[in-house]
């Protein structure tokens, strides 16, 4: 298993990044501390310089893990599963473009808030379409080399996938090989009856994982079972990222090291 860590480019919202500085301060810093690699999460496409993050990765030899889409709802209010064809058609393009970034990088991109909300009325046939539309990104990813990496969120959230089995119910049947499970440890504390029976039962889907403790805090602080958690994955024959998408808490610096301090005890 590989570690990193996340980067908001983002300098207008909170979040639950651990870095929100520069690259050029950011990406020397994750090195420093000892991951393997960062995960950015832009305001949008246009925020990523591509050459210039090219650069800093090669300088720090370290890793680019993935980039995230949120910011689209965040920032936007764009979502995939909009009663509004407008906001849709803007959802898709918003990702489409970081999906054309991701691809020069050579990335996967990460699809969690943007997924939005569906409600009880008529939730069949909006599953459908979301399904449907889920299916043609994952086709022009697919297009350009990019993977997806779809993920469940907490009920507060989102309201199309909220388990692991929900996930993987929805990637099914989009019929698409190049989507992935994004299991998130915070969401999956609030969400699932037992965390490591859940990463069992989604083996073969889990492509990335949010490393990460209750409320939002750094992997360790909080009281969720990391280490059965881990121990899952390590049975699974898991062997990608573990993310870093914490809380600066008490600040960057000792969020990172008390990520990296549990990662070498537990992930090793
Ligand atoms: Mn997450």
């Amino acid at each position: 298993m590989k570690s990193s860590v996340t980067i908001s480019l983002v300098e207008a919202i909170k979040g639950c990044w651990v870095f929100k500085e520069d690259l050029s301060i950011s990406i020397p810093m994750a090195k420093e501390i000892g991951f393997d690699a960062v995960e950015l999460f832009p305001g949008s496409a246009d925020d990523i310089d591509s050459e210039l993050l090219r650069r800093l990765l090669a300088e720090n030899q370290i890793e680019l893990s993935a980039i995230a889409t949120g910011a689209g709802e965040v920032l936007y209010g764009f979502t995939l599963a909009s009663e509004d064809l407008t906001v849709r058609v803007n959802a898709v393009n918003f990702i489409e473009r970081i999906i054309d970034v991701a691809s020069s990088l050579g990335v996967p991109v990460i699809i969690g808030s943007m997924q939005g909300y569906i409600g009880k009325d008529n939730r069949r046939q909006k599953l459908a379409e979301f399904v449907s539309i889920l299916g043609k990104l994952a086709q022009y990813a697919a297009d350009r080399n990019v993977g997806i990496l779809f993920e469940p969120l907490n009920r507060r959230q989102a309201g199309i996938a909220n388990t692991l089995a929900d996930g993987v119910e929805i990637i099914k049947a989009t019929g698409a090989s190049n989507i992935k499970l994004l299991a998130d440890f915070f969401h999956m504390g609030i969400e699932e009856e037992n965390i490591a029976r859940s990463i069992k039962n989604a083996a073969e889907y889990i492509g990335y994982v949010h490393f990460v403790d209750s409320y939002r805090k750094p992997a360790g602080t909080g009281h969720i079972d990391i280490k059965s958690a881990v121990e899952a994955l390590k049975e699974i024959g898991y062997d990608g990222f573990l993310s870093a998408e914490a809380l600066p808490f008490p600040d960057s610096r000792a969020a990172a090291q008390q990520t990296i301090k549990m990662f070498r005890l537990l992930c090793k």
